[in-house]
């Protein structure tokens, strides 16, 4: 239909000239022991990529999309679209994507008929899924674009609201399943508020939770056996989202007695977004035993939203790369590439100079981040760092076998204590920058 003109992106090493080849993105390069597509698990996002359009507050669409054309039946757009989508993924070599219901099929009148377009779509790229052995790392449902959301979706105050987002996301459930999804996300775009005056935070909340309970249930119910995951937000679109960042997610979770059901999906610009690094935000997940997947993306520091950049940062793709390996890597997740070509990017070729561009900045990371981990050079300085919890009086601390009185004796005629050794940050920064460079 399109991308099929093009051979399959090749890497050609990091002194290649050609901008349609990787520089670092070898695909079974063994790393640790596994070949780098497996690290990596690089996830095409259906709304950025075959749904988006340009569009800013500004001004309207700019993307050149051929295949879309202007006027013609929705369903019809619909269906080329996913011809195209899996002819993009087969020419980059992407083995996964991520879609939310609305992205793939356009919305009817009623749930009924959404939910057939969705059927006939759905057939559609199972089909394209067989015939390329191409998987779905995530559905979800779009519960935050049509004006019914508009108050929130499972936190909307109006009880039929909760109704119709829970039946959409029962059948987005369906579908994932049917497609084999490795994984489920919740991110809650409206599910948050403007102003307290009017907002019954305690109850939205609980609702929330109950929404999640049901989907807990429901999946047991149809066999559906993937991952859940929800992804933290701290604003945009409501102004304080209820799923602000991983530490208030996890609270939550364990709060409602959701967390053996849910993981995480932490996106890098909502992290930075929460003023987190997303290194930050992937340790404490891993810390908890919920990091589950990643909207690999990335911000602008000097803008405040959410900019959903291509990852080119070679030093941010390290820090993540070295805290998933560090978690013992994503088992049901991967890097979703929840990031959009900027609006005057707007060549079909762009499509392919972006991914690229955000796939080789994970390969580098990727080697960096692994030879950091096998020199343990890293680790064995937090091991040092740490040293006097292995033995005396820090061991017992860490046994939970001393008390206030036991510790008072200890010290109490200590003349001078020992502030243990120099934090050294400016070392460490600089030995990074000497495996990056190296
Ligand atoms: C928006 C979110 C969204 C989720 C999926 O900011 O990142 O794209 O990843 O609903
Ligand atoms: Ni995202
Ligand atoms: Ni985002």
């Amino acid at each position: 239909m399109y991308f099929n003109k093009y051979p399959k992106i090749q890497y050609e090493g990091k002194l290649s000239t050609n901008p349609l080849a990787f520089k670092f993105y070898n695909e079974n390069e063994m790393i640790l022991g596994k070949p780098m597509k497996e690290h990596l698990k690089f996830s095409m996002a259906y709304w950025h990529t075959m749904t988006g359009t340009g569009q800013d507050p500004f001004g309207g669409a700019t993307m050149e999309r051929p295949w879309d054309i202007d006027g013609e039946d929705e369903m019809l757009n619909a269906k080329k679209r996913v011809e195209v989508a899996f002819e993009f993924m087969q020419v980059m070599g992407i083995e996964y994507f991520c879609f939310h219901d609305r992205d793939i099929a356009p919305e009817g009148k009623t749930l009924a008929e959404s939910n057939k377009n969705l059927d006939i779509i759905v057939d559609l790229i199972e089909q394209k899924m067989k015939e390329t052995g191409i998987k779905l790392l995530w559905g979800t449902a779009n519960a935050f674009s049509h004006k019914r959301y508009v108050n929130g979706a499972a936190t909307s105050p109006n009880a039929d609201i909760f109704a119709y987002a829970a039946a959409s996301i029962k059948k987005a459930m369906e579908i994932t399943k049917r497609l084999n999804g490795s994984g489920y996300v919740f991110w809650g775009g409206r599910e948050g508020y403007e102003t307290l005056l009017n907002t019954d935070m305690a109850l939205e909340q609980d609702n929330f939770a109950r929404l999640l309970h049901m989907a807990v249930d429901y999946a047991k119910e149809i066999g559906f056996t993937g991952q859940f995951y929800i992804e933290p937000k701290p604003k945009e679109p409501t102004k304080h989202q209820y799923d602000y960042d991983v530490a208030t997610v996890i609270s939550f979770l364990i709060k409602h007695k959701l967390d053996k059901h849910f993981k995480l999906n932490i996106e890098t610009n909502h992290a930075t977004l929460a003023m987190h690094t997303v290194n930050h935000e992937l340790r404490i997940a891993a810390d908890q035993g919920l990091l589950g997947s990643v909207d690999a993306n990335q911000g602008d520091l000097l803008l405040g939203w959410d900019t959903d950049q291509f990852p080119t940062n070679v030093y941010d793709t390290t820090m993540v790369m070295y805290e998933i390996i560090r978690a013992g890597g994503l088992s049901t997740g991967g890097l979703n590439f929840d990031a959009k070509p900027r609006r005057a990017s707007f060549t079909v070729e762009d499509m392919m100079l972006a991914h690229i561009a955000g796939m080789d900045a994970f390969a580098a990371g990727l080697k960096i981040a692994a030879k950091l981990w096998e020199s343990q050079v890293l680790e064995n300085n937090l091991k040092q760092r740490y040293v006097s919890y292995q033995s005396g009086i820090g061991k017992k601390i860490v046994e939970s076998n001393v008390g206030f009185k036991e510790l008072e004796a200890y010290v109490m005629d200590k003349k001078e204590l020992d502030p243990n050794e120099s934090g050294k940050q400016e070392y460490l920064e600089a030995l990074i920058n000497q495996y990056m460079i190296g």
